[in-house]
């Protein structure tokens, strides 16, 4: 396209010859109509092609960050393979997003020139304007309803994947971000208290499945979601593990277990209970670890539910909004017959008993639990969850009894529900009785988190004056179609309105209200059609500059160099920041290119952290931009348990007394908010709608890509007694609904789920449906004691009864 023809052609020359034939095709194309011209033209041969190949670190949010390489011929991206540059050749890897980059880069529906909207908000009717006015538009009236209304007033919010280098604008105007998440953290909730606020992170590796017996995926298909990860897993089911899926459907990850376990939605707490109670009910729990490493002995005083702790205050517990320090809790010693505090050295404390103290009646938490066990049964956990009482039992015997185990729990799936708290706390009893943790091949938690499997770099972050820091959050994002608020004026990048929120019809009525809505994105997203202004974004394989972003991913440092200018109009979000920070004055705060901000996080980074020793700038890009950092050896996780749990007294605390007068001290059975059995909704919305990753997408992004449009649109997935119910069949249009809104998909009729089950992936952008988007029907309740948790109520997208019927 540029007909450049010399390789010896320095990059940013290149860049200035392309760029302005990029620029002056995008002046031709209308706005929101298709740009086709050269640039989405298929490529053509040239006589003397100017090829060379580049890399960089491909996508965080699929938990991954891939080393690619990639081959630009004339100027376009052509292909796209594993990178040859990783040290430790297990990471050469690459997914079918990263292949299906070409079709997705050069997509038709990326936003390709700035728009103002014409329509009404949420018609989708728009023209062009220039980057002058657009960002002179944005940037008036976030400051005119400051003005008008505070500082508060501005929500500035950045999806997950556009944030991970920087997000200064927010700071920049102190401007709300938006609270708490409310995302991938319901289990974490109620694991929180007892293991400390990250335990929800698996603190071993999971190079170490192949150490573990037994492997229990709960609620996890890392087959999809985690699928250059899947290695350790297949190595662990090569060594002999067994590996069991709990899911409502046969997933890829099911389908290579030694066992699958179909759990009725929502109900996964009633199995990690049915199995508490053959381990206690059997003896199959480890005393040992129960008196060294929980509050198992701990007592508390019956008549108030509160423990029984001295006058000495020690800490709060920190994954405990707004807790008050407390004493050091109190065992009851078996030698001196009288409570001694938990961690006198001489003392042999019970584990179970009975005493009476000033009047007090004092039992231990492990009492406490056993009479609590007593109360249910396992025919109660069986019928609530759908599987045989046998079946939880030798699961519960195979866990408990049969060398390391570990569970790998899943954020999707039984994390979206009101009730995942419970389920948190439920699992962390399990392995506290087990002693399943902090040991090679044992533990609990999402093992695939990045970072964490494998050695990461300490890098210098760039960090703004300190008067420049984001506002207050006093409402959660979810929630401001529900509480009162001062929000008038919002900037996203990415479509964060329509995916980290349900109930799509509530968020986007309160979009509406607002006085002003930009969007940065790279595609036509759901919550384009809302926005006042929309600017175009570029892909990671696009800059205006030799480099782009700078990344630590799977023991190597990755630096992406050498790509393309910026397709149609588009901009890095960089320069986005940039250029809107320049009307407030404040531009200079901010780096100036891509190139000086990995300088800045490399210089220096060495003193940090002595591994980045030799790992600088030029040394980088002379390596292709990709250099890995020294190994660690096996072993170089710290021992789970030597340092103790980030609780008051660093053991398990399994007792939730904050919310004792909540009935949920010990984690009690609760239904979850909507998909239970017995809801009378039922009679009228008869399926469970539960959602998940899929391997085409990273939530909504990838959606654009025509060759995965193709082969995977919006599709429902159904049993085949509910499909014939209806009268539905494979390739039929139908409507799913409830009370909150409605949509169409395609039928896809398949054997995967249990009658009554319906699955779909999340999700994909408004533009792909018929009609409305999975996310309108999607549950936005928020669990009222989830407010006093660490992480806030979190979004129970899977919380759904709907009906379907034919369109
Ligand atoms: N390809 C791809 N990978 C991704 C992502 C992506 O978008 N695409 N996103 C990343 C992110 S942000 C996250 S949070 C992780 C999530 O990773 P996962 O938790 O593995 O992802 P999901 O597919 O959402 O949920 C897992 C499974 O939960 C099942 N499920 C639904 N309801 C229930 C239930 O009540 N009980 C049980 N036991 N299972 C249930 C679903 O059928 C699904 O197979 O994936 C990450 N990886
Ligand atoms: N119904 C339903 N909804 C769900 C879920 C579910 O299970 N069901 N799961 C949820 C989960 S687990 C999560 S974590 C959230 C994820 O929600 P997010 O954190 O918001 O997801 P991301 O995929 O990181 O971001 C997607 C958006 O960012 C844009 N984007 C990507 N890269 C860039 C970039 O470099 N620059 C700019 N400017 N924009 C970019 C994409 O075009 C897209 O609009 O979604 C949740 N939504
Ligand atoms: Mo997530």
């Amino acid at each position: 396209m540029s007909g450049a023809r010399n390789s010896t052609l320095t990059r940013r020359s290149f860049l200035k010859t392309t760029g302005a034939a990029a620029a002056g095709l995008a002046c031709v194309g209308a706005a929101g109509a298709a740009l086709s011209g050269e640039v989405l033209a298929p490529a053509r041969a040239h006589a003397e092609g100017e090829e060379r190949t580049a890399h960089l670190c491909h996508q965080f949010h699929c938990l991954t960050g891939c080393n690619l390489k990639c081959t630009i011929r004339d100027d376009r991206i052509t292909l796209i393979e594993p990178s040859d540059l990783m040290v430790d050749k297990k990471h050469s890897t690459i997914c079918l997003r990263g292949i299906g980059e070409v079709a997705h880069i050069y997509a038709q529906d990326r936003l390709k020139v700035p728009m103002k909207r014409v329509g009404e908000r949420g018609e989708g009717e728009f023209v062009q304007i220039s980057w002058d006015e657009a960002i002179q538009t944005i940037a008036d009236n976030l400051k005119e309803a400051q003005q008008k209304y505070g500082e508060g007033s501005v929500f500035i919010r950045k999806s997950t994947e556009a944030g991970i280098e920087f997000d200064f604008l927010a700071q920049l105007i102190h401007a709300d971000s938006g609270g708490n998440w409310g995302l991938d953290r319901g289990q974490a909730n109620g694991l929180g208290p007892a293991l400390g606020p990250w335990s929800y992170l698996s603190n071993r590796s999971h190079w170490e499945f192949k150490d573990a017996a037994t492997i229990i995926e709960l609620s996890h298909n890392p087959l999809e979601s985690a699928m250059v990860w899947s290695r350790p897993l297949m190595d662990a089911k090569e060594a002999g593990t067994y590996i069991v899926t709990i899911d409502p459907r046969f997933t890829g990850t099911a389908a290579k277990s030694n066992e699958w376990l179909p759990v009725r939605p929502g109900t996964d707490a009633a199995i990690i209970q049915g199995m508490l109670k053959a381990i206690v009910d059997n003896g199959w729990y480890d005393e040992e670890f129960m008196l060294a490493r929980t509050s198992c002995p701990y007592l508390v005083d019956r008549a108030t539910g509160k423990s029984y702790r001295s006058a000495e205050v020690v800490a709060p517990n920190p994954t405990v909004v707004g807790a008050e320090p407390v004493g050091a809790p109190f065992v009851w010693d078996t030698v001196t017959n009288a409570p001694v505090l938990y961690d006198n050295a001489t003392a042999v404390p019970a584990l179970e008993g009975e005493w009476t103290v000033d009047g007090m009646q004092l039992v231990t938490e492990f009492t406490l639990i056993k009479e609590w066990l007593d109360t249910i049964t396992l025919s109660w956990a069986a019928q609530t969850s759908g599987i045989d009482e046998q079946v939880i039992v030798n699961l519960a015997d195979r866990y408990a009894n049969n060398g390391p185990a570990i569970i790998d729990i899943g954020l999707g799936g039984a994390d979206k529900y009101t009730n995942a708290d419970v389920l948190g706390h439920s699992t962390a009893l399990l392995v506290a009785l087990t002693g399943q943790y902090g040991k090679k091949g044992a533990g609990l938690g999402s093992y695939c988190g990045l970072g964490s499997n494998d050695p990461s770099a300490t890098l210098n972050y760039w960090v703004l004056p300190e008067e420049y820091h984001y506002g207050e959050s006093p409402v959660a994002m979810y929630d401001m179609p529900y509480q009162e608020n001062n929000i008038h004026a919002a900037l996203t990048f990415g479509d964060a309105f329509t995916l980290e929120a349900g109930a799509a019809n509530d968020m986007l009525e309160w979009v509406k209200s607002l006085d002003f809505f930009a969007i940065v994105d790279l595609y036509h997203s759901s919550a384009v059609d809302y926005a006042d202004i929309v600017l175009p974004a570029c892909t990671k394989f696009e800059c205006e500059e030799n480099v782009k972003q700078l990344r630590d991913s799977m023991g190597h440092v990755m630096l992406a160099n050498g790509m393309v200018a910026p397709l149609f109009e588009s901009k890095s979000d960089l320069q986005i920041e940039r250029l809107l920070a320049a009307q407030w004055g404040l531009e200079d705060l901010l780096p100036e290119t891509y190139e000086e901000l990995a300088r800045f996080m490399l210089d220096g980074a060495a003193e940090l952290d002595p591994r980045m020793e030799g790992i600088t700038y030029d040394a980088l890009l002379a390596n292709g931009g990709v250099m890995a950092l020294p190994e660690t050896g096996e072993d170089y996780l710290p021992d789970g348990l030597a340092e103790g749990f980030l609780t008051p007294s660093t053991r398990i605390e399994l007792y939730y007394e904050y919310l004792a007068d909540q009935g949920h001290g010990l984690p009690v059975y609760e239904d979850a908010n909507e998909a239970y059995e017995s809801n009378p909704k039922k009679e009228q919305f008869p399926l469970y709608f539960t959602q998940g990753k899929s391997r085409y997408r990273i939530h909504a992004y990838y959606s654009a890509n025509e060759w995965f449009q193709e082969d995977f649109g919006p599709s429902l997935n159904m049993a085949p007694e509910d499909a014939e119910a209806r009268g539905i069949v494979t390739g039929d249009d139908v409507r799913v609904f409830n009370d909150r809104g409605s949509f169409v998909a395609t039928a896809l009729v398949n054997r995967s789920l249990q009658p009554g089950v319906l699955f779909m992936a999340e999700t994909t952008y408004t533009r792909y449906y018929k009609e409305g988007f999975l996310q309108n029907v999607t549950n936005s309740a928020r669990l009222e004691r989830g407010y006093s948790m660490f992480f806030g109520p979190q979004i129970p997208y899977n919380d759904v009864l709907v009906e379907v019927e034919k369109a």
